[in-house]
């Protein structure tokens, strides 16, 4: 092998000017396929940063001390803010059945900020332990008629673990939010074994009230799938301009795009607009006004300013 030769990677760490890029679509690196990495000096990037999750150029190889030198970033979808982070595919949205309680207006907002980001949604209700299983029934269809496709964990059944595993392993790059104390941390550290995160009771967390901040990093689950650790990333800074939403709720793109409904107006809200064909006949259109709504006030905020 050369030393000049060029590879292919993914940033997988970053701390301080160090990038951590491992190399997994080469048959040369199964076993030593991390490498250290710094930007090359001369080109800078002209601030044209490198991120966590971002498929880079490595060359300048140096298989013993596996270091090596970052020379361009290619491919970047997109990029998430605080943690930030490139490329991901798929949000998860974590919430609890029960301790904290599921608050159904609390799991629109998180979804409909997931459905901001332009990326796959899901949701994965945990501590199904808590309740019957008609309940763990029910809130399938409930979110079945949302939309989304939702998994349901119970601590004592392996199955549901293995489940959420195997459809993890299907996507590229994985990321989990969610309110605090809904288990998290407990599911990254059963999904990456030896992670071993510290996880805290609800009680303690509602008390202390602040996260601690570490690096944010990237584990593969299968040669090409990846999930995103990280202590807190959240959405409730919700700021969405009003005539985005519409775009963010399942039930309603299916019928503008699908459904070819025609609303008199082009940039119709579906609330009480003249000529609007809508079948507003499905359960989340009361969180959707309710949305409405908050965005009105909220974007009068953002025009006073
Ligand atoms: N009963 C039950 N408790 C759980 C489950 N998952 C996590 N917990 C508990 O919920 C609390 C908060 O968990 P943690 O993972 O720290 O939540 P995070 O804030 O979302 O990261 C801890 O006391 C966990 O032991 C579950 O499936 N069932
Ligand atoms: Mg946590
Ligand atoms: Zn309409």
């Amino acid at each position: 092998m050369k030393a000049e030769k060029k590879y292919k990677g993914l940033v997988t760490k970053k701390f301080n000017e160090f990038y951590v890029v491992e190399i997994n679509q080469n048959k040369n690196f199964e076993n030593n396929k991390k490498f250290l990495c710094k930007v090359k000096k001369s080109i800078n990037f002209q601030n044209q940063l490198v991120f966590v999750g971002d498929e880079v150029i490595i060359y300048q190889l140096d298989l013993q001390s596996q270091k090596a030198t970052i020379e361009s970033v290619i491919n970047r979808n997109n990029l998430l803010e605080r943690p930030s982070v490139a490329n991901i595919s798929n949000i998860y949205v974590i919430c609890s059945v029960e301790e904290p309680k599921l608050n159904l207006s609390q799991v629109n907002k998180f979804l409909i900020s997931a459905e901001k980001m332009g990326l796959e949604v899901s949701l994965v209700l945990t501590k199904c332990d808590l309740i019957k299983e008609e309940k763990r029934l029910f809130l399938i269809q409930k979110f079945h008629n949302w939309g989304y496709q939702a998994f349901t964990l119970n601590l004592n059944n392996e199955n549901d673990l293995k489940n959420l595993l195997t459809e993890l392993k299907k996507k590229k790059c994985s990321i989990f939010t969610g309110p605090s104390g809904v288990g998290k941390t407990t599911l990254l550290n059963k999904i990456i074994p030896g992670l071993n995160k510290k996880t805290s009771p609800v009680s303690y967390k509602i008390k202390r009230g602040k996260n601690t901040t570490r690096n944010v990093e990237l584990f593969s689950l299968s040669r090409k799938s990846y999930i995103v650790d990280t202590p807190g990333f959240n959405m409730q800074t919700l700021k969405i301009d009003i005539r985005e939403l519409p775009n963010l709720y399942p039930e309603i793109y299916k019928q503008v795009v699908d459904e070819r409904i025609n609303c008199k107006f082009r940039n119709c809200l579906h609330i009480n607009d003249e000529g609007c064909n809508l079948n507003k006949n499905f359960e989340r259109y009361k969180y959707y006004k309710e949305m409405i709504e908050f965005s009105k006030s909220h974007y009068c905020l953002i025009q006073g300013d």
